[in-house]
């Protein structure tokens, strides 16, 4: 693949409503779209780093950085002929995953645009309908929850996920099953607020049949997961903690959780999405596609990793128009049935950038050629 300029893109996007978690709240998007061009075709991928290093240790700024400074240089200086040899090239760097992933990323597009395959295809995905779910932030008030809960429901999402935090969490998920029932597929996510102190939190979540309780404790933990695990029935998910297939190996094997969130950029790209899927998938262990509030172009990637089979449980790709006035991409990412999105067939990530959206949220930009 002989790559010609690669655009790096600092967008802000205004998000429809403030989404709180544990960890801090935002009403605007802040993130980096990168544009790989070659040979008359252009591969699009997403950084999803946030601004702060609160949910990882990555940021918008780490991010351009190490794009600036090595992995375009890299990726520039070296011949690459699929998306495989980008994640082999960039191994030796380590972490900054979200920085890894936002190119690697790109260039799976651009690699299946060439061969003129879907990306769900080119990455071996079946599926030509994704079942999604939603993950409702922290509200001022019980009440306002159980009202996202009742929209988010009638539009057919097919998990609900709050997130909730000490002091927010046991009265919302009462307060949710007695509303809507014992049978609402629900789950609850905690962005690592608690510690094992709070066991006795965890018991009464534990009385909810929650689907399962997502990265409760330390974003660096496997050890206290694996000791919590044996308090609770409610399989425990992890996010923060996984962030490859050795990762997820180790956790696998102390019994730190019973399900896998696999989010594209945590784990440094589609390709070591793959292999962790494919690990667990021969552990018996189901996996879902987590999201970081991406615009159009990262959740395409998102819906064409869910078609791999052992994605089993509804990921958190939620519909455009819920969080976007006008997403970057366009017709933007819709429901084509109650919670449910069709997996684009054109090639690559099968959507159309819509680059006048783009220049009008870009606050920062740059070009680099070989
Ligand atoms: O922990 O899954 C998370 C958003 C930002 C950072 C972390 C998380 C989330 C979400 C939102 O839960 C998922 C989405 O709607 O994209
Ligand atoms: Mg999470």
């Amino acid at each position: 693949m002989k790559i010609e300029r690669i655009e790096l893109q600092q967008l802000n996007m205004p998000l429809r409503f403030r989404f709180e978690t544990s960890f801090g709240s935002t009403s605007i998007k802040d993130f980096l779209l990168v544009s790989v061009y070659s040979e008359g075709e252009v591969g699009y991928g997403e950084s999803v780093a946030m601004p702060n290093p609160y949910y990882n240790e990555e940021t918008t700024e780490t991010v351009w950085h190490m794009l600036e400074r090595y992995l375009i240089p890299q990726l520039l200086s070296t011949p690459i002929e699929a998306p495989e040899d980008v994640d082999r090239l960039f191994a030796p760097i380590r972490r900054n995953n979200m920085a890894k992933a936002a190119l690697e990323g790109a260039v799976w597009d651009l690699y299946s645009k060439k061969k003129g395959i879907s990306l769900a295809k080119a990455l071996g995905g079946e599926k030509s309908i994704i079942d999604v779910g939603i993950s409702i932030g922290i509200e001022p008030t019980v009440k306002q929850v159980l009202e996202k809960v009742e929209r988010h429901l009638g539009e057919g999402y097919k998990k609900i996920k709050v997130k909730i935090k000490p002091g927010f969490d046991v009265d919302v998920v009462r307060a949710i099953r007695e509303t809507f029932g014992d049978d609402v597929p629900l789950m609850a996510d905690a962005n690592s607020a608690y510690t094992m102190e709070h066991l006795d939190i965890m018991k009464e979540l534990d009385q909810y049949n929650l689907i399962m309780i997502e990265q409760p404790l330390a974003h660096d933990d496997i050890i206290d997961h694996a000791k919590l695990q044996k308090e609770l029935r409610t399989p425990i998910c992890l996010d923060e903690s996984i962030h490859n297939v050795e990762d997820a190996r180790k956790a696998i094997e102390l019994g730190s959780c019973g399900i896998i969130n696999i989010k594209v950029g945590r784990v440094g790209g589609l390709t070591e999405s793959k292999r962790i899927h494919d690990y667990c998938q021969a552990q018996d262990i189901p996996v879902w596609c987590g999201g970081m509030i991406e615009s159009g172009v990262g959740r395409a990637h998102n819906i064409a990793i869910t078609t791999l089979p052992n994605f089993t449980i509804p990921g958190d790709t939620a519909a455009s128009s819920r969080y976007w006035e006008e997403d970057i991409v366009e017709p933007g990412v819709e429901l084509v049935a109650p919670g449910q999105l069709a997996v684009p067939e054109s090639p690559g990530i099968g959507y159309k950038v819509n680059t006048n959206a783009v220049g009008k949220y870009a606050i920062r930009s740059a070009t680099f050629r070989p």
